[in-house]
C-alpha cells in the first residue's frame, strides 16, 4: 500500500485509500475543474472538503502542499516515476491529468499547444477578470461607492465572453468535436458568472449564443453534474 505519511496534509485529512488520487477541494469555480476531470477520466479519487468557513486552506497542514493557501490540489500517490506527486494549480493540474490518461487533449502537437492556449486564456482572463466582477457586484465590493472598477471587469468580462462566443460560432467546443480541458476549465467560470454572481443580465448574456448553448451542453454531461457537487457540504 502507497505510504502517504511524508505529507503533513494527511494528517489533517487523513487518506482512507492511499492509493487513490488524493482531492482537497470544495465546489467552487476552480474546485470544480479538478472533480470534474477526474470524474470524465474515470481515475480513482478521495476527496476532502476544505472548509473556508474554519480557514482550513491558512493551516499548516494545507500550507505545507499549497504554500498558495488555494484550493483545488491533489496527490497523485502513483506520479511520475511511480512516487508520490503533490500538484496545485488547476491548469498544471488538467494538463498534468490529460497526459496521465490520454484523455481531453489532443496527442497532435500544434492541437495540444492551442489546447493550453486557450486553457491559459481561461487561467489568466475568464477566472480573474470573473472572479473580480463577482467580488465587486455580489461580494464587498458592491457597497463601493466608487463604481468604475466594477465597470472595468463588466467591460472585460463581455470582452471574453464575446471572444468565447466567437470562437464557438462553429464549433461545438473550444477545440471543435473534442471536448477538452480548456471546457473544463472554462464552463465552471460561465456556469458560476450567471448563476451564483448571479450577473447574466449586467454582462448582457443574451448576446452570447453560442457561449449558452456550449454551457448548457457542458452541464449535462453526466461527470460534470457528479463533479459539481464534489467535494459534499458535509
Ligand atoms: N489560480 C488558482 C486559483 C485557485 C483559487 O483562487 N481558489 C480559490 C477558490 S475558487 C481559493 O482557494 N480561495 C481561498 C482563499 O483565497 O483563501 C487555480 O487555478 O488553482
Amino acid at each position: 500500500m502507497t505510504d502517504l505519511s511524508l505529507f503533513p496534509i494527511t494528517k489533517k485529512w487523513p487518506a482512507q485509500h492511499p492509493d487513490h488520487i488524493q482531492l482537497y477541494s470544495l465546489p467552487t469555480p476552480n474546485g470544480v475543474k479538478v472533480s470534474i476531470m477526474l470524474e470524465e477520466t474515470g481515475l480513482p479519487y478521495e476527496p476532502h472538503k476544505v472548509d473556508f468557513g474554519s480557514n482550513d486552506q491558512m493551516t499548516p497542514e494545507f500550507l505545507s502542499l499549497n504554500p498558495n493557501n488555494k484550493i483545488p490540489a491533489i496527490i497523485d500517490p502513483d506520479g511520475p516515476d511511480g512516487k508520490p506527486f503533490p500538484l496545485w494549480e488547476t491548469g498544471a493540474i488538467l494538463i498534468y491529468l490529460a497526459d496521465k490518461t490520454g484523455k481531453f487533449m489532443s496527442k497532435d502537437l500544434a492541437k495540444r499547444y492551442e489546447t493550453i492556449q486557450w486553457l491559459m486564456w481561461q487561467m489568466g482572463g475568464v477566472g480573474p477578470m470573473f472572479g473580480q466582477l463577482g467580488f465587486f457586484h455580489k461580494f464587498a465590493g458592491k457597497d463601493y461607492e466608487d463604481k468604475r472598477p466594477r465597470e472595468r471587469y463588466v467591460a472585460e468580462s463581455k470582452r471574453l465572453l464575446n471572444v468565447l462566443n466567437k470562437r464557438l460560432a462553429d464549433r461545438a467546443w473550444i477545440m471543435g468535436d473534442d471536448y477538452s480541458i480548456a471546457d473544463i476549465a472554462t464552463f465552471p467560470w460561465v456556469r458560476n458568472l450567471i448563476g451564483f454572481y448571479g450577473a447574466g443580465e449586467l454582462v448582457g448574456f443574451g448576446e452570447f449564443p453560442n457561449v449558452a448553448r456550449a454551457l448548457e451542453a457542458f452541464v449535462a454531461r453526466p461527470a460534470v453534474v457528479r463533479g459539481l457537487l464534489i467535494p459534499s457540504a458535509n
